[in-house]
């Protein structure tokens, strides 16, 4: 019996994980294991003997059992131990760059149009993309020859509906629910068969009116200049005169050129100049249209925002903004 004792003490040393431990229990105590076998043996002997020898086994084996379990909680130890030194993190590493999401540029640009109007007391309202001819074209005074209706230019859905060319049917469905005064912009997407480096077939456009009574283009000039002031900064601002058949009289508006600062360049086509604007005082066949009181009069105007943000930014193609490449977008994200 002392040389089974010994042989599990050899055969225990060496043991370092659960399969061998279970290899062992097996080999001592399963049911033809070592110590099982020597309790067979126990019928062979006279009485005397066997209450020593049974005695002695079940010493055997109750020390064999006290072995295999104090084993097992030092593999599960050594287990656990291991386990933790392997998983550990180092908290002082610094951590992966996120990839957080970024404002489109296009809508950056509107966001910040729209803050400096609204800091001046304009309110915001959007329209319709699908409009009817009476709203984009024939209440704004622009008649059935105009070469703005060509099919060349504008988007027919059939003979009387159209993608909008303008947001101005915005103004003229406002001005038709609202009496005066109003003052709001209106931004959103417009329609027109374009398309080039400068041009895109669909487009965002923030056009304003205002109408209220004693309006004049002094009015008109001192709202533009200073929004293109708070927009671009410290720029010269002119005035040209201009025709639409929607505003009378009309001007186009530029400003000195931020690529070059006036000098001549290529994206100013060496004037020094940069056009950027539309406007003019409200034609009075737009007023009636909408059945304006005759003591009320105010000014429109209207910008390209892929212009804006193109110019702001140094952007030279305006498809940039719409192929959603990530390694352009991402320059926005600040
Ligand atoms: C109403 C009355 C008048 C809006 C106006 C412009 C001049 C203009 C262009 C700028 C660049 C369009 O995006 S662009 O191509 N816009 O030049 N827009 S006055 O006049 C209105 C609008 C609504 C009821």
């Amino acid at each position: 019996m002392h040389y089974i004792k010994k042989e599990f003490e050899e055969a225990i040393k060496n043991i370092d994980n659960n399969e061998a431990l279970k290899q062992l229990k097996a080999q001592f105590l399963g049911k033809k294991g070592r110590v099982t076998e020597l309790f067979k043996r126990i019928s062979d002997l006279g009485n005397e003997q066997k209450k020593e020898f049974g005695k002695n086994i079940n010493q055997l084996k109750s020390y064999i059992e006290n072995a295999i379990k104090e084993k097992q909680t030092q593999i599960n130890e050594f287990v656990k131990r291991k386990s933790l030194e392997e998983e550990s993190i180092d908290i002082t590493l610094p951590s992966r760059v996120s990839n957080f999401g970024a404002i489109h540029p296009i809508t950056k640009t509107i966001i910040e149009i729209e803050d400096i109007f609204k800091s001046m007391g304009f309110d915001v309202e959007t329209g319709y993309e699908i409009e009817y001819d009476k709203y984009n074209f024939e209440l704004l005074n622009i008649p059935k020859e105009h070469p703005a209706r060509d099919m060349q230019d504008t988007f027919y859905i059939n003979d009387n509906v159209v993608l909008r060319t303008h947001t101005s049917p915005t103004q003229v469905r406002v001005m038709q629910k609202k009496n005066p005064p109003v003052m709001f912009i209106s931004p959103g997407k417009v329609y027109r068969r374009d398309s080039d480096i400068t041009h895109s077939p669909m487009f965002h456009q923030i056009e304003g009116l205002l109408i209220d009574k004693d309006i004049h283009f002094s009015d008109l000039k001192g709202v533009l200049s200073e929004f293109l002031r708070m927009f671009f900064g410290d720029v010269p601002v002119r005035f040209r005169p201009s025709y639409f058949p929607f505003t009378e009289p009309s001007a186009e508006v530029d400003i000195g050129c931020i690529i070059c600062k006036g000098k001549g360049c290529r994206v100013c086509s060496h004037t020094g100049y940069l056009e950027v604007l539309g406007c003019g005082m409200v034609h009075p066949n737009v007023l009636r249209n909408v059945n304006y009181p005759k003591d009320y009069n105010g000014f429109a105007f209207g910008l390209g925002v892929e212009r804006f943000a193109m110019l702001k930014y140094g952007i030279d193609n305006i498809k940039l903004f719409f192929e959603n490449d990530v390694r352009f977008l991402k320059q926005f994200s600040f």
